[in-house]
Order: C-alpha cells, then structure tokens, then sequence
C-alpha cells in the first residue's frame, strides 16, 4: 500500500516515520520516499489508515491519503 505523509522534510524525517510505521502490527518492510513523500508499506495484512495516524500521532508529521 502507499501513504501519502506530510511533514517529513529530511533524512530523519524519512527514517522516523519508517520506524514508526514498521512498529505497527503486520508490517513487514517500509521504504519512505521524501521527494514523493509517499511511504510503501508492505504488510502481512491490512493497515487501517487509523493504525498508521495512530503511530504519527506525537509527531509533527501526517498521514493525507492511503491507496
Ligand atoms: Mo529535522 Mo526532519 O528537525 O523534520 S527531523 S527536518
């Protein structure tokens, strides 16, 4: 699936929003893109877009969109 997060403007931005989102249930591997800002999630099942929000939700970052 792929995320459309707002927010991330570096390489620790990159690497943060991959950690949080690797910590969710079911997720097996994360790769951020920052020019795109898409994150692609692949997962052993489906991630709720209020699973992902969840995991942002102390951050200054956004989850806009999920496909
Ligand atoms: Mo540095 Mo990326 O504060 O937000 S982690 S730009």
């Amino acid at each position: 699936m792929k995320v459309y997060v707002s927010g991330m403007t570096c390489m620790h931005c990159k690497k943060t929003v991959e950690r949080l989102f690797s910590q969710i249930d079911g997720v097996e591997k994360v790769e951020v893109d920052l020019a795109t800002k898409i994150a692609n999630i692949k997962s052993t099942k489906n991630i709720s877009k209020e699973a992902l929000e969840k995991s942002l939700e102390d951050t200054a970052y956004k989850v806009e969109k999920v496909e």
